[in-house]
């Protein structure tokens, strides 16, 4: 074991030691791996960890085959993974039935949801997949609800209106940050999910519903005042189906994506499927996203929509826009 290793190496090693799921153990261990300084003395330490690594996405992989890890891992589908978290009762599965093909328990008793359970939001021409989860601060379920937070795309924090919404928001953050989840601005980068030492940046929403109960206004007012320099807030009834075009809206700006569209030289473009690639790609990302040995052909392309005039030359590295089309040239 090399003497010279940070503080924070025990502290991420004992979060792993701790750490029952599977993607609990293979998020906490990711952060331990971070923690990690790259020298020589450290080469075999690290090359065991990226072992155990690798053995445990096997071991998530093979879970998932087998049909037991549903409840611990969900797999990603659609454009983007957007994990619902809040207290009891706030309306995470009234949301998810309201915007989703999912069909959750939905009920006045506490914990109604017991295991994740995933949902296709359609949005205009993609689908984006939401995440109901079990409430957050219940001791038997934080630990995977946690790991799947930390996985997803972004995170939307389901308030109760009628129940102090700011102190909820207050609450739930703290308890993010507990789990070193923190929230960054929608249009902060668009690497957000990257690494600092152990901790994980998401996009976030704050969705206060229940706003058919509630004196509106002046909760959102103190929610926005409180939050803007970190996330939107949207008030919502899941009960009347208010606010639901504004929240699905805000849903795709979190999702950190934007959608393209390829056109063969001289031919329409083919609107019916979009390319789903992040925001802030750019042409060759794009190419590269599309088959990996088209980027060595690329010479340039042709841009409907973001450029200065339909159709202009553009480099490599120009930075693609929502619902650009694009004409590669080779
Ligand atoms: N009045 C009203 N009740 C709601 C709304 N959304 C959910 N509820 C009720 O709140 C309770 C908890 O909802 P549920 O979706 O199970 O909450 P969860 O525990 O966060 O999943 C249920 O009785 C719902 O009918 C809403 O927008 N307005
Ligand atoms: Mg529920």
């Amino acid at each position: 074991m090399p003497a010279n290793l940070p503080p924070e190496y025990f502290e991420a090693e004992k979060r792993f030691k701790q750490a029952s799921a599977v993607v609990e153990k293979i998020s906490a261990l990711e952060d331990l791996i971070a923690t990690v300084p790259k020298h020589k003395g450290t080469d075999k330490l690290r090359a065991d960890l990226r072992r155990k690594l690798s053995q445990l996405r096997k071991e998530a992989v093979s879970k998932k085959k087998s049909g037991r890890s549903d409840l611990y891992v969900v797999q990603k589908g659609g454009a983007a993974q957007i994990a619902l978290a809040g207290f009891p009762n706030a309306g995470k599965s009234s949301l998810l039935a309201c915007l989703t093909n999912a069909a959750p328990v939905i009920a006045e008793y506490p914990i109604s949801t017991h295991s994740p359970l995933p949902g296709m939001m359609p949005f205009e021409d993609i689908h984006i997949q939401l995440v109901d989860l079990p409430p957050t601060g219940n001791e038997s379920t934080d630990g995977w609800v946690s790991g799947i937070l930390r996985y997803a795309d972004a995170l939307m924090l389901i308030l109760d209106m009628t129940d102090d919404p700011d102190i909820q928001a207050e609450l739930l953050i703290d308890q993010l940050g507990r789990w070193n989840i923190h929230i960054i601005p929608e249009g902060g980068s668009h690497d957000a999910d990257r690494r600092i030492s152990e901790k994980i940046f998401k996009r976030a929403l704050l969705v206060a519903n229940k706003k058919d109960l509630a004196e509106t206004d002046n909760s959102l007012k103190i929610l926005n005042e409180k939050y803007e320099n970190i996330c939107r807030c949207i008030a919502v009834s899941a009960l009347k189906k208010e606010g639901l075009e504004e929240l699905k809206n805000a849903i795709f700006g979190i999702s950190g994506i934007i959608r393209v569209y390829s056109k063969p030289p001289g031919k329409e473009p083919d609107l019916s499927t979009p390319f789903s690639v992040p925001a802030g790609s750019s042409v060759l990302d794009l190419a590269r996203f599309i088959h990996k040995d088209f980027i060595f052909s690329l010479k340039y392309a042709r841009i409907w929509g973001s450029s200065k005039f339909e159709g202009q030359r553009v480099e490599k590295t120009y930075v693609l826009k929502d619902r650009d089309i694009v004409e590669f040239h080779i």
